[in-house]
């Protein structure tokens, strides 16, 4: 039976083998998803929280749904800029920043659009938020190019102030809390064509990933591969989840962090892969510790 290592389930032989391995590493590729900053509070999409109201959140992340309740969209972005303004980034977060630091031939790609790994200090040159940010906004009108980077206003105009004290605990993410019914004209503007609505600066079911990042990470994922980093996520959307098999093509050894084992779809463990079930937060310093130190708990 192996011995286990204190505060998590990860097997001594497997970190050993783990660290070794990422001492040698050269080339690493960390591929993020929601499940790193679950420990921050934020919910996943297909977990538990993969709902807000009655809405599997897949449902609201599409230009379709923008355009026929533009409203009821910009109440769950406006939401989700606010419970991640008051989330903080976690020891995971910080962790990978540290080891960005330390290898510069290392890059993290990640889905979260929730602005964490930018405010754990992740060197933004070896960070790729495939999907976007939540404060990221840009103009809707074709021949508009408004885009405004790093808007933390919050609530991002005042009609999508957050009802408070709607009852114990409850708040618009709970359908039983009606929605406030806002007009059009009070969503936020383009302050550049003055005639257009703003949309949230992230990537929707269906939309084109922004072509810069697409090509640096192709440019990235070119050329060997040491190691990939899959951390939380459930690697169901493409072409994200692609990117492990892309990472394996390249020669990469694969380690998944994750609550679960995934037994099938893109993060499918291989023989030969480590597998380290756990929390991000607690998991993901501990298995980096070899190389980055230890990561001190964000006060
Ligand atoms: C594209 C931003 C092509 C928005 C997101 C029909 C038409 C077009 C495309 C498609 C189509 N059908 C399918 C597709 C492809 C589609 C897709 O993949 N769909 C899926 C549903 C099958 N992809 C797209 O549409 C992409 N675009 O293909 O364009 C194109 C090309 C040219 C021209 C036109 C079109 C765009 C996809 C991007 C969508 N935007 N986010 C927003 O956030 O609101 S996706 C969003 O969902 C996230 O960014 C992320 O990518 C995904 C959620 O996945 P995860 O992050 O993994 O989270 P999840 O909850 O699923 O899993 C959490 C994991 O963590 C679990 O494994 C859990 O066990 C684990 N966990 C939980 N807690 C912890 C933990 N692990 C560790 N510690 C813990 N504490």
């Amino acid at each position: 039976m192996p011995s286990f290592t204190a505060h998590s389930s990860v097997s001594q032989p497997d970190l050993d083998s783990f660290s070794k391995h990422l001492k040698s590493s050269k080339r690493i590729l960390a591929l993020c998803g929601a499940g790193l900053s679950a420990s921050s509070g934020l919910p996943t999409f297909r977990g538990a929280g993969g709902y807000w109201r009655t809405y599997d959140a897949t449902q609201l992340a599409t230009s379709e749904a923008f355009m026929e309740d533009p409203s009821l969209v910009w109440q769950f972005y406006n939401y989700r800029r606010h419970m991640a303004l008051q989330a903080k980034p976690n020891r995971a977060h910080f962790a990978l920043a540290e080891l960005a630091r330390r290898n510069p031939d290392f890059l993290t790609i990640s889905q979260n659009v929730d602005g964490l790994s930018p405010r754990a200090h992740h060197p933004a040159e070896t960070l790729e938020l495939l999907h976007g940010s939540l404060y990221d906004v840009k103009c809707t009108n074709f021949h508009c190019d408004y885009v405004e980077q790093n808007n933390f206003t919050d609530p991002i105009v005042p009609a999508l102030e957050i009802p408070q004290n709607t009852g114990a605990d409850l708040d618009i993410s709970d359908a039983e809390v009606p929605l406030k019914d806002i007009s059009t004209g009070d969503l936020p503007h383009c302050p550049k064509c003055k005639t257009a609505l703003l949309r949230p600066g992230v990537v929707w079911f269906g939309e084109p990933l922004p072509v810069k990042t697409v090509s640096r990470i192709d440019d990235w994922t070119s050329q060997h591969i040491d190691l990939i980093l899959v951390i939380g996520t459930s690697a169901i959307v493409y072409p994200a989840a692609g990117y492990i098999a892309t990472a394996r093509k390249m020669g990469a050894r694969v380690a998944v962090v994750n609550m679960e084992r995934p037994d099938s779809g893109a993060s499918k463990l291989n023989a030969g892969d480590w597998f380290f079930q756990g929390d991000a937060r607690v998991v993901v310093p501990q298995i980096l510790e070899a190389v980055t130190g230890n990561i001190e708990e964000p006060r």
